[in-house]
């Protein structure tokens, strides 16, 4: 199969480029009977023809005319290269300018010249209308590309312009296939017959026959029944093709221009996005909150709050903007906008998303977040990646789409996977540097704790709970229930603690099986519970029992628990040699321990074993 590659027209109403793409490809791009009447194009106009090289170029002709720019934006957005056409008597008009500088908002940087209407003005005129050229381009993205002159209504220059246009072709690399197909729809229509047909752009990946595709926003789903380029049918459309798709399901109405045709499950649906943005040096007015503007992206038109992050953005600047759309759309980082002044009806800027699922607070304190990400989109997936988790941990599966990658790329160096999660390892690495040094800390304040409770362990960290686990599994913190401790770490008593703790096990020791309440014991609240959490003692009711006093206890009850029909309370105040005052705490703890069960008065030996 040839390559195919989609060209289109820009410049000024009236210039001539409809008539020059009826001369390349044999088809009147104006579609509609009031255009004819009118010899003005109002909307797009799409048309095709086979290079010198054996490539085929879709062409999409726009609009020139000032009132018509929205359908023009709604044609440009995906281009190979384009066709700037200048008429030699007119020479350089407002929509020449405006449509260079769309096209440069767009990333359109490759192009051929035309020189129209030669043949209507003298040879010092098209000299001059050159040296304008030259004047007017200098510095912009198309500065330098070659110029054909044309009389296209003749047929001259038309040989010229295919040679050159296939040349320029050469020198741009084909689209990419990331497994992602968006489709923006530019045209929707009905056949009898197989219904409702769409038209655009192909990008990011194929489109096949028979899958199943997704209309954002809408949400409507539809099978792809058929599949053409070029009014050919194809079993896939490729990206970087005009492709018209038969969709079986769906309404006209469900899938108009400014649509996008995906595959379920692979975009975020995002009606705020940050983005970048550059302000034209001609644009009236800072970028600020006030304003009324449209966005123009994809093949969509619509309202948009532009609310910068630091201050307004003033002509001829760049900022960071958050960007809030009336509803959701399928977009990615990269996807390139232009912006409108809805009173004005001018254009005043236009960027690329840097972020489809922007966190909602602290717009101002992204801002170098937002920075490191528009260099990345220059750098590619893998620093895409690296840059979002620097702002931290991400769900694993929502990568591809947040970030407009592939499997492949988000399944990267650079991170680990932990309970779903993608964790940069520096930021990992950082993060577990954070928790031991708050841990040494913590222990040393206090040094009666087993540790740090979790969910503050959890805070120090930064990170999912999965993350924590895998650090305890790894050895370098140990996570036990609700504490996290240092390895090795255990509750030790400096000198004048360990004296009371020894002058409480002699009191508890002691007494035997009938201990004072906790209350009377010669040692604070917090030392006593330390002691509890070493297991030197064993809380029964108000009372605490040396330890291993209570394990003999437990096991003497267990057995006298063991004969038929259990042990009642008194029995067990006969065989431990306590009052009631201690029994029935005991017996208690016992139930709870699961030492014994209780069945009406009595107690049965129960699944632990003291
Ligand atoms: N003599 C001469 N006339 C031309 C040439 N190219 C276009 N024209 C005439 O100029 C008029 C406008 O041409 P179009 O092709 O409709 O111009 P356009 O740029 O498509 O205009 P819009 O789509 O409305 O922006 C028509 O009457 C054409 O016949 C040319 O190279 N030489
Ligand atoms: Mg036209």
């Amino acid at each position: 199969m040839p390559e195919v590659r989609v060209v289109g027209t820009a410049g000024h109403v009236d210039h001539g480029k409809s008539t020059l793409v009826l001369a390349l490809t044999g088809r009147d791009p104006d579609r509609f009977a009031e255009e004819k009447r009118r010899g003005l194009t109002i909307d797009l106009g799409f048309a095709w023809t086979t290079l010198p090289s054996g490539r085929e170029v879709g062409f999409v002709d726009v609009p020139g005319h000032e009132r018509f720019v929205h359908n023009m934006l709604a044609g440009v957005g995906q281009l190979d290269a384009c066709v700037f056409v200048v008429a030699a008597n007119e020479g350089w008009m407002p929509q020449s300018e405006e449509h260079l500088r769309i096209l440069e908002l767009l990333g359109g940087d490759r192009g051929v010249i035309a020189l129209t209407k030669v043949d209507i003005v003298d040879a010092e005129t098209v000299e001059l209308a050159r040296l304008e050229l030259e004047e007017r381009l200098a510095g912009t993205q198309l500065a330098g590309a070659p110029v054909v002159e044309m009389a296209a209504t003749k047929g001259e220059g038309i040989d010229d312009l295919r040679a050159v246009l296939d040349s320029v072709l050469d020198t741009v690399p084909g689209a990419v296939d990331r497994g992602r197909p968006r489709l923006w729809v530019d045209r929707a229509f009905s056949l009898r017959g197989p219904g409702t047909v769409v038209t655009g752009t192909l990008s990011g990946g194929r489109l096949a026959r028979d899958v199943e595709v997704e209309v954002v926003p809408g949400g409507a789903r539809a099978r792809v029944r058929s599949v053409q380029t070029h009014e050919t049918s194809r079993p896939e459309g490729l990206p970087g093709t005009r492709t018209a798709l038969n969709l079986a399901g769906l309404s006209v109405g469900e899938v108009p221009r400014g649509t996008a045709v995906v595959r379920p499950g692979q975009w975020v649906r995002s009606a705020v996005v940050d983005a970048e943005v550059t302000v034209l040096p001609s644009a009236p007015d800072a970028i600020g909150r006030r304003g009324a503007f449209l966005l123009h992206v994809g093949t969509a038109e619509v309202e948009v709050k532009v609310r910068p992050a630091g201050g307004a953005i003033a002509p001829g600047a760049s900022g960071f903007v958050r960007l809030r759309l009336p509803h959701t759309f399928a977009l990615q980082p990269g996807d390139r906008f232009v912006i409108r002044d809805t009173g004005r009806a001018m254009t005043v800027g236009g960027g690329r998303v840097l972020d489809v699922a922007p966190p909602r607070r602290g717009l101002l304190a992204r801002l170098p977040a937002l920075a490191t990400r528009a260099q990345a989109l220059s750098l590619g997936p893998s620093a895409l990646v690296a840059a979002r988790l620097a702002e931290g941990p991400a769900r694993r599966e929502r990568l591809p789409a947040e970030l407009g990658i592939t499997e492949e790329e988000a399944a990267g160096a650079g991170h680990i996977e932990v309970g779903g999660h993608a964790i940069s390892t520096v930021a990992l690495d950082d993060a577990a540097d954070r928790l031991v040094a708050a841990l040494v800390r913590y222990h040393d304040d206090h040094h009666l704790d087993e540790g740090m409770p979790r969910p503050l362990a959890l805070s120090v960290l930064g990170l999912p709970s999965a993350a924590l686990d895998m650090l305890a599994a790894k050895g370098l913190v140990m996570a036990r229930g609700a504490v996290v401790s240092l390895p090795g770490h255990s509750v030790s008593f400096d000198a004048g603690e360990q004296e009371n703790v020894d002058r409480v096990l002699d009191v508890v020791r002691s007494s035997g099986p009938a201990p004072p309440e906790a209350s009377s014991l010669p040692a604070g609240r917090d030392l006593l519970e330390a002691m509890v959490k070493q297991g030197l003692l064993e809380p029964v009711g108000p009372f605490l029992y040396d330890a291993s006093v209570f394990r003999g206890m437990a096991a003497a009850a267990r057995e006298a628990a063991s004969v038929e029909g259990g042990v009642t309370v008194s029995r067990l105040r006969e065989v431990l040699g306590i009052t009631r005052k201690h029994a029935v705490p005991v017996a208690e703890a016992l139930d709870q321990r699961k030492v014994t069960v209780r069945r009406g008065d009595a107690r049965f030996p129960g699944p632990t074993i003291p």
